[in-house]
This record gives C-alpha cells, structure tokens and sequence, in this order.
C-alpha cells in the first residue's frame, strides 16, 4: 500500500469516527430533552404573562415569584399548584401531556380581584 493510499484510508476512517461520534451525541441530545424555564411573576391581580404557551411533551419549570402578598397558582387539568410566596422563587415542574388551552388561577385569597385573577397555558404539538 502506498503512503498516500495510507493516507486516504487513515483520513476516510477518522471521517466515519467523527460521523458516527455526531450521531450519537445528536441522539442523545434528542433523548433528553432540555427543560424549558418560564419565569411567571404576580402582582395583585394579575400573573405575568397571563398567556404562556409550550410544547406537549417537552418538560417545563414554572418560576413563580410574588411582588405583592401571598398568591397561589393552581393549573387543575395537570393536577398541579404551588403557593407564591413574595420575594421567594418557587419552582413548579410540569410535562404537558395533552394539547389544548387550559386555566391556571390563584387559589389563594388575595384581595378583591382576586376571583379574577387567571391566566391561559396553550399547549400545542
Ligand atoms: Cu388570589
């Protein structure tokens, strides 16, 4: 075998190698899928943003944070809540697993808006 035709095989197998590695990383990457953060925030008597749109099956953190006074986010069709404590992060994990558009609302009395204060969390496919 010639050097070059050496040359040619050495370079053509590092080829395949860094292929081969690529094709695993990109499928371990799309194996766990990264968790995306939604920062939330309430005042008296509004969440920010009231409208929060996600993908079904890719997982989700909610970071809740109070301005104000004690709220409560309740999102009833994902059987999930958590109390907003102010000043405090509270973290809410969530994979959405059907679409659609759902309500979340504060389950927690917080003054005379209070049974107004709601938001939308759409997901979609
Ligand atoms: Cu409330």
């Amino acid at each position: 075998m010639s050097y070059r035709e050496t040359s040619y095989r050495v370079a053509y197998a590092a080829m395949i190698l860094i292929i081969a590695s690529l094709g695993t990383y990109m499928v371990a990457e799309s194996a766990t899928p990264k968790e995306r953060i939604i920062k939330i925030t309430t005042k008296r008597f509004d969440y920010s943003p009231a409208e929060v749109t996600v993908k079904k099956g890719v997982p989700v953190v909610l970071e809740l944070t109070g301005k104000d006074v004690m709220m409560g986010f309740n999102l009833p069709d994902f059987g999930v809540r958590a109390d907003i404590v102010p000043g405090k992060i509270t973290r809410l994990r969530l994979v959405p697993d059907k679409t659609g558009t759902f309500i979340f609302l504060c389950d927690i009395f917080c003054g005379i808006g209070h049974e107004e204060m709601n938001g939308k969390l759409t997901v979609v496919d």
